[in-house]
């Protein structure tokens, strides 16, 4: 199996997926190659990350966590429970659709363009986009009351895709102080060791 990869945050849920789950695979940073037509023909996106297992190519990080989970049998996606699958499915799209949008202009300011080398932040740009931020991250905050994971009440994909952009909040000056639960959540995310280090050590470059 290989998993292509750069260092951002749709590869990075694949990666801390599959190193929390054991995977064995070849993790290959694809860098420019990113824009071949070699890799478009694995993926036509031109995005990271692509899982080539046999004659699978998948892409979409949430279908990839699928589908690593179910190669793994763990239930971090409930493959065989109908129930906790709509439960988890909800949060995949409300991240897709909400949360994702809301945090997405601060991860992209302060994390990928710094990690990218791509310019300072541009924080007045984000001022606007707070009180949007703020509300979804309610809607979160309650939801985390009294528990610890977003679903199922235990570590599922859910928590991995959600937390993806959101990881470095305090870098990206993402608005959370009030929120506890998000910060109790994502502190505790940050404690399991394939979340905190998810960049692989033994990799192939292929650019
Ligand atoms: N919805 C896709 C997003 C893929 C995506 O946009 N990947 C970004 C990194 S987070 C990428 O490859 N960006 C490189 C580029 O746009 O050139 C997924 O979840 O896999």
């Amino acid at each position: 199996m290989k998993i292509y990869w750069i260092r951002a945050q749709a590869p990075r849920r694949v990666l801390a997926l599959a190193g929390h789950l054991g995977v064995n695979a070849e993790f290959v940073e694809i860098g420019r190659a990113l824009k071949t037509k070699d890799y478009a023909a694995l993926n036509p996106n031109m995005r990271a990350p692509t899982l080539v297992d046999g004659d699978v190519v998948l892409w979409e990080s949430t279908a990839i966590m699928a589908y690593l989970c179910i190669k793994q049998g763990s239930d971090m996606w409930p493959a065989s429970n109908p129930r906790e699958q709509v439960e988890v499915l909800r949060w995949l799209s409300w991240d897709d659709c909400h949360w994702g949008p809301a945090v997405g202009p601060f991860y992209f300011e302060h994390i990928v363009k710094k990690t990218f080398n791509i310019g300072p932040p541009d924080r007045a740009s984000l001022v606007a986009k707070v009180p949007n931020l703020k509300a979804f991250a309610k809607i979160l905050d309650d939801h985390l009351e009294g528990r610890s994971f977003v679903a199922c009440d235990r570590l599922t994909i859910a928590d991995f895709h959600l937390a993806s952009m959101a990881a470095d909040w305090r870098d990206a000056e993402m608005p959370f102080a009030s929120c506890s639960n998000v910060v109790r959540w994502l502190d505790t995310l940050a404690r399991l060791p394939a979340w905190a280090d998810p960049w692989p050590q033994a990799t192939s470059a292929a650019a």
